[in-house]
């Protein structure tokens, strides 16, 4: 554990209630760590553009992996990891790219590979890599295993394009591997589960979460940010919601919860949103108003999340928050429904 965030302490009360040594704050669910941006282009062992959008594991021995997204300077990106003790700073960084696009072999990449997100699978003791892939055709789903973030066992293209925001849960659900994605279909851009014995064939596609419409602060796209938490009450899933408005696009941060056994069973959906741009590194820089989790790491006390996100398309940042504290926060702040209604 790193020694800098203390971490919530659950306390077990006469065996089955729990009492809470710390509050849940009334306005902010995330806390950004004072060192914010972590990672920018100037930490870079090789002339880089920027560096954002980076997926988060803890490694068997304790590190934190985050394998950024990196855009050199012909504007396409790679992935590249960084390890660190204590997840905040001394970040060691591969010298060379650790995962470059193979156009000759994976011709959906040709313009690039963007925006992992890690889930480690136990049942296949590796850790499993969707990513969008970038060709003419569009962005699609990419899927790649390892082991030690050195070597890759890739499995192509899972979704056609368009299709990105994807993340594999950590484990089978009725037999079923499932993956969360946001592909772009005449009625929108939503959130969609899709299901597969094998990882390569994937079938019962249906929408689970929608983009709302209107005013709404996620009325034109939303899409999963980091892999979705397994809780008591259901899987948590941070997700980005866009609003269009005259100066561009607003990227801001939302919380759904969904059935643990039913994944694509919607149970609560915040109204508002939860996190966004605020800081100067997230309000100016390539593309401006914009945070974009892809990963997260959660503490030794099962509670604390440690939120890594891109920052207008920049940098890395990171912010705290605590699972409780979310899903008190759904209790009271939720509409319900998967938004198609609205
Ligand atoms: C999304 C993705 C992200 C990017 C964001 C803001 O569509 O492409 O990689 O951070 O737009 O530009």
């Amino acid at each position: 554990m790193n020694p800098i965030i203390p971490p919530v302490i659950l306390q077990k009360e006469n065996g089955s209630k729990q009492k809470h040594s710390n509050a849940c704050a009334d306005q902010s669910l995330f806390t950004r760590i004072p060192g914010n941006p972590i990672l920018s282009r100037e930490d870079w062992p090789y002339p880089i553009n920027s560096v954002f959008n980076a997926g988060a594991t803890r490694l068997s021995n304790g590190e934190t992996l985050l394998l950024c997204r990196v855009e050199d300077r012909t504007g396409l990106s790679h992935l590249c990891a960084a390890r660190s003790e204590n997840g905040i700073d001394g970040w060691r960084i591969d010298s060379r790219p650790t995962l470059m696009a193979d156009p000759a072999n994976y011709p959906e990449e040709i313009w690039g590979i963007e925006d992992p997100r890690i889930t480690y699978v136990p049942e296949l003791e590796k850790y499993a890599i969707a990513y969008t892939s970038f060709a003419r055709g569009g962005p699609g789903v990419s899927l790649a295993l390892t082991r030690d973030f050195r070597t890759f066992e890739r499995y192509g293209v899972i979704m056609p394009p368009e299709d990105k925001d994807a993340a594999l849960l950590p484990r089978r659900i009725n037999g079923y591997w499932a993956m969360v994605h946001r592909p772009v279909t005449p009625t929108g851009a939503h959130m969609w589960i899709s299901y597969s014995p094998d990882l390569r064939y994937w079938g019962r596609h249906r929408v689970i979460l929608a983009a709302r419409r209107g005013g709404w602060w996620d009325a034109n796209k939303i899409g999963l940010c980091s892999p979705p938490i397994e809780t008591p009450k259901g899987w948590l899933m941070i997700y980005h919601g866009v609003r269009q408005t005259a100066a561009g696009s607003i990227y801001r941060l939302g919380l759904a919860l969904f059935d643990l056994e039913k994944p694509e069973v919607c149970l609560q959906r915040g109204s508002s949103w939860m996190f966004g741009p605020e800081t100067s590194y997230e309000r100016i820089g390539d593309v401006s108003d914009v945070v974009f989790p892809c990963g997260q790491t959660i503490g030794a006390d099962g509670d604390t999340i440690y939120l890594y996100y891109g920052a207008a398309d920049s940098c890395v940042a990171m912010a705290t928050g605590s699972i409780r504290c979310l899903l008190e926060w759904l209790d009271s702040n939720s509409s319900g429904g998967d938004g198609t209604e609205q």
